[in-house]
């Protein structure tokens, strides 16, 4: 019953990542960097809330363009709406967009400013992920409303029955009465009726609108004979949803944490490849044993992402090295509310988690700062791209009602990035470029709601990949 309970918990938080909606992205409109926040709506047709904040000055305008990421519509542009400046801070932006159906979006910003003009696109999943319920108070003065109308026109039936064809001055009689008794029987029917047929269309209504809601694709998993099995589902929601359309993300259909249950003391990242639709599968690298939670991240060929869920036990097994992109090992155990802001790494170096010192508030977007420290306490000078990237992070609620998978260019898969004319045009423009990497990796990220965070940060230096976990409490 109680994995039923989360089983329907999580299939209604889940979208691209899970819990976790709202769109963060870091990057450059031409000489501007930007630090972009979409708040797509709950509901489809909806407005999306943009937020813009730029650290290059000079911005005069900022227009933003809601378009469909992929496909001939993605070519014509609708009429830009201009995102108002903030009155206190002259270099943040808030716009909105409408999204008028479900699937996978961007929103395009056109900046120009005193730098000249520059152009950045955020690819946006939108689904419904719930209906409205009525305000109650509403509800109660509408149904007030149906019942004055419905014995209105009942009384004004009756009145008609007794007094329409009454002379003045006269008092109906008994005929007119009765008569008057009859009329308003047939209109109490046939108001009842027209209700309960309103009813009906309502529910109908409602009902349609429940298939549109998000449901994500499923997953089961097993490991047999040391190799874990992965089987896609699609529980029904869009017809044009199908579980064969991923495109590769940094060369891998999919991209796999596990985690061990319940202390998240144990995390990889893995790369299962599709055998047929529907099916993959992985040789497993050599996991302590234990009952594992799995997230896996796919891109559609549209470029909207899902993310799925599943537990498996995983047995011990003989001992086989990580291939390929693949790696993991122990983190810190969750004990407490929050860790110290110094993690080890596996080499005698740390990682060092630099807090906002203003703190993390719920729904406010950040950047998550970590910076690399070798043996001797100095900035690692050996820092590599991990999967064309400079560092890899998860943030998982400890109740697992959140799970993203973010990246210094933030919360959008490189997949669907690749897919927006800026990159399309220009394969490097989502990457770090040069040889000597910064110690300092940062993700730009929000937590959605209060609670206890884990964040899983990988990074890459001198050939081997780190991870560490830092805890936090959100208030
Ligand atoms: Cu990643």
């Amino acid at each position: 019953m109680r994995t039923l309970l989360l089983a329907s918990l999580f299939s209604g938080l889940a979208i691209a990542h899970i819990g976790s909606p709202d769109v963060f992205y870091e990057g450059k409109a031409g000489p501007y960097a930007l630090f972009v926040t979409v708040r797509p709506p709950n509901v489809i047709p909806g407005v999306a809330e943009v937020e813009v904040r730029s650290s290059t000055p000079g911005i005069r305008e900022v227009e933003v363009t809601p378009l469909p990421l992929t496909g001939e519509a993605s070519k014509r542009l609708p009429a830009p709406d201009i995102a108002k400046r903030d009155d206190k801070d002259p270099q943040f932006f808030r716009g909105a967009v409408w999204l008028m159906v479900t699937g996978s979006w961007q929103v395009r910003l056109e900046v120009d400013g005193a730098e000249g003009q520059g152009r950045l696109s955020v690819p946006v999943p939108a689904v419904a992920l719930g209906s409205k319920t009525m305000d109650l108070g509403l509800g109660v003065m509408l149904f007030i409303l149906m019942l004055v109308l419905a014995f209105g026109v009942i009384s004004i039936v009756g009145a008609a029955g007794r007094e329409a064809q009454l002379t003045i001055g006269r008092t109906p009689d008994q005929r007119l009465e009765k008569r008057a008794t009859r009329w308003m029987a047939v209109a109490t029917v046939l108001v009842a009726g027209l209700l309960y047929l309103g009813n009906a269309w309502w529910k109908l209504e409602a009902g349609n609108y429940d298939r549109y809601i998000y449901k994500p694709l499923q997953m089961s998993a097993q490991v047999i004979g040391g190799a874990l099995e992965l089987t896609l589902r699609d529980p029904g929601w869009l017809r044009n949803r199908r579980i064969d359309d991923f495109i590769p993300d940094h060369n891998h259909l999919m991209h796999l944490y596990a985690m061990r249950l319940p202390q998240l003391d144990r995390v990889y990242h893995l790369h299962p490849g599709m055998r047929q639709p529907g099916e993959f599968t992985h040789k497993l690298p050599t996991m302590a044993p234990g009952r594992y939670a799995l997230y896996a991240d796919v891109v559609h060929q549209n470029g909207f992402p899902e993310t799925m869920t599943a537990d498996v036990e995983i047995p011990a097994l003989p001992g086989r090295p990580f291939e390929g992109d693949d790696s993991g090992g122990p983190v810190a155990p969750i004990q407490s509310a929050t860790t110290a802001d110094t993690q080890p790494l596996d080499d005698g170096s740390h990682m060092i988690w630099q807090k906002d010192p203003a703190g993390y508030q719920a729904g406010k977007p950040a950047l998550f700062r970590f910076r690399v420290e070798n043996n001797q306490g100095l900035a690692a000078d050996d820092m590599e791209l991990y999967m064309g990237m400079q560092g890899h992070a998860a943030f998982i609620k400890h109740d697992r009602t959140v799970f993203a998978h973010v990246h210094p260019s933030g919360s959008v898969p490189m997949a669907a990035l690749g897919l927006t004319a800026e990159v399309a045009n220009d394969p490097h423009a989502g990457h770090h470029q040069g040889h000597a990497l910064p110690a300092v990796v940062a993700f730009p990220y929000g937590f959605p709601t209060r609670g206890r965070y884990r964040i899983l940060v990988q990074v890459k230096r001198g050939g081997k990949v780190h991870t560490a976990g830092f805890d936090t409490e959100v208030r």
